[in-house]
Parts: C-alpha cells; sequence; structure tokens
C-alpha cells in the first residue's frame, strides 16, 4: 500500500508503516497535520478572499480622505481612443498586492472629469483602478453615456498603460446625473458588471428590472434638476427585489452634491464597491443593518443582508 504524502523539500519520505488499523490511523493523522501545517500559512490569505485590498476597514479608514495606497495618475488624450472622450486614470501606485477591481465614472450632461475628479484619487487609494472620464460631447444622453462607460472600460483593460493591474473580471460603473443614469445603462447592458453606483442620476427611463448588477441608488433630498422622487426613487424601486440594492438619500443636499468632496458619497460608494466588485465582506459591517437617518443621511433603503 502507497503512503499519501505532500511534496515537499523540507520533509524527507517517511519509513512505511505497518498495515495495522492503528497504523493506517497514525498515517491518516500525520498525513492530516502535516496537511495543516504545509498549507496553513499560505491558506490563511488565499482562502479568506483573494481579492481584498488594504487593511481591515474602520469607519475612520472609509470616510478619511485617502486610502492606504499611494496612488498615480495617467491622462488618456480623446485622440488616443474611441467611443468616449478620454479621461484620467488613478491607479495604486504599488504592483505588489496583484491586481485591482476597476470602476470607471461619467459626468453629467455639459460637464467635464473634472466635476467628478475627487473620486479618483479618493477611491483609487483605498485599492481600485479609477477611469474618470469625459464624453464624446458634453451634451450626450444617458444611453450615450452608458455606451461610452463600456468602452472607456475596454479601453482600461485592453490597451490602457495600466492594462495589466486590474482585474477585468471585476468592473463597475459610476456617474454624475446624465452619467448616473449611463451607469444604469451601462450595467443594464453588461449583466457581468459587479456594481453601479449612480448618483443624483438623472433618466427618463425610471424602470431598471433589467438590472442583475448590485445597484446603490444616491439620490440628494433638496435635488430640483433630477428629484428623487421622479429619478431616485423610482429607479431604485424598480430594480429586482432580489438584487443586492440600495437606496441612499443625502440630507442637505442638492443635485451638484456630488461635484465635490463629500465624506458620506466617499464612505457607501466605497464600501459598495469593496463589498461587490471585490467581494470584500469586511465592508459589510457599514452597509447592513441599514445606515440610519442622521445628519447627512436624510434615508436609506436597501436589501440586507448581502449575499456572496
Ligand atoms: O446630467 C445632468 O445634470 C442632467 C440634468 C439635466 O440638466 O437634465 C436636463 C436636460
Ligand atoms: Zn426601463
Amino acid at each position: 500500500m502507497q503512503q499519501h504524502r505532500l511534496p515537499s523539500r523540507q520533509h524527507p519520505p517517511r519509513p512505511s508503516r505497518s498495515r495495522t488499523l492503528t497504523g493506517l490511523l497514525a498515517s491518516a493523522a500525520a498525513t492530516a497535520g502535516l496537511l495543516l501545517t504545509a498549507l496553513a500559512p499560505g491558506a490563511q490569505a488565499v482562502a479568506a478572499n483573494p481579492y481584498e485590498r488594504g487593511p481591515a476597514p474602520t469607519n475612520a479608514s472609509i470616510e478619511a480622505s485617502r486610502g492606504s495606497y499611494a496612488t498615480s495618475q495617467t491622462s488618456v488624450s480623446s485622440l488616443a481612443v474611441s467611443g468616449f472622450g478620454g479621461g484620467t486614470i488613478y491607479y495604486p501606485t504599488s504592483t505588489a498586492d496583484g491586481t485591482f477591481g476597476a470602476v470607471v465614472i461619467s459626468p453629467g450632461f455639459t460637464a467635464y472629469q473634472s466635476s467628478i475628479a475627487w473620486l479618483g484619487p479618493r477611491l483609487a487609494s483605498q485599492g481600485f483602478v479609477v477611469f474618470t472620464i469625459d464624453t464624446n460631447t458634453t451634451l450626450d444622453q444617458p444611453d450615450s453615456r452608458g455606451r461610452q462607460l463600456l468602452s472607456a472600460l475596454d479601453y482600461l483593460t485592453q490597451r490602457s498603460s495600466v492594462r495589466t493591474r486590474v482585474d477585468a473580471s471585476r468592473l463597475g460603473v459610476m456617474g454624475h446625473s446624465m452619467g448616473g443614469g449611463g451607469s444604469l445603462e451601462a450595467a443594464k447592458s453588461r449583466t457581468s458588471l459587479k456594481a453601479a453606483i449612480p448618483l443624483t442620476g438623472w433618466n427618463t427611463d425610471k424602470t431598471w428590472p433589467e438590472l442583475r448588477t448590485p445597484t446603490l441608488v444616491v439620490g440628494a433630498d433638496g435635488d430640483t434638476v433630477a428629484p428623487v422622487g421622479t429619478h431616485s426613487e423610482p429607479f431604485y424601486e424598480s430594480l429586482p427585489g432580489s438584487l443586492d440594492k440600495a437606496y441612499l438619500e443625502l440630507r442637505g443636499a442638492s443635485h451638484f452634491t456630488p461635484n465635490s468632496s463629500n465624506t458620506t458619497i466617499a464612505k457607501y460608494s466605497l464600501s459598495w464597491l469593496k463589498r461587490f466588485i471585490d467581494n470584500d465582506t469586511r465592508y459589510e459591517q457599514f452597509l447592513c443593518p441599514i445606515p440610519r437617518p442622521s445628519l447627512t443621511i436624510a434615508e436609506y433603503r436597501g436589501t440586507c443582508p448581502h449575499t456572496s
């Protein structure tokens, strides 16, 4: 009878045992012990979650203006791409932690990437490759912005200078206003996306039962351009009830609140991206049970607990 043995440089072959029951049991126990000893150090990191990036989060770390990764950025000329208007890629400088999930972000009607630029370093420093884009024209409508978000994702994963840093299977979309409406369009047409976050989203289409992407809908209580009653709320309610979804309504906020650095937008967007692009359940604590109304949260709805 042949003994089962782990290939190992540290452990020389053992002498064969007798074929008694106790011998077999002892052999099995020894092999199990060997397995545990051999696998424990590596298995700890791998078995937990291969997509986790960065230290265990705290409320302070998700509210901070920067995460643990130093970041770099590279400009993408509109002349060098097709299907969208170029942009800026923000990414963790280090290659020591493997690949990262990625998110592309579209600005709103008449606006440029500068209007959502604050999210670039903010999210990249937490361990994402972030691509803030310009659209082909600033007047492009949400359906067009949705296609442009997907073109930008394809550019990012297939042609960009940072493509080897990106895990092309773990991608998300965000956007402001018509860009947020575009993020819903993108998720509708590419159900493999892992996360979508429309920020004070605007769209003439109010119903999104086709989405299969975990979606965080962010509205603003004082939005008169895309009022929550005719935009974010119906968007959220029309998403499948079986979906991991949430509705965050910012308190004391306007349509343009997502255009400046905002802690509430950042902490819940980051938690959503971490939870669903990185499958990082360490962030579940910030999403479930659903956050209570506060100085900055007018209302929060969600399907909790989230599935894996
Ligand atoms: O992207 C947006 O800010 C959409 C809001 C808007 O101006 O819609 C009117 C056409
Ligand atoms: Zn619809």
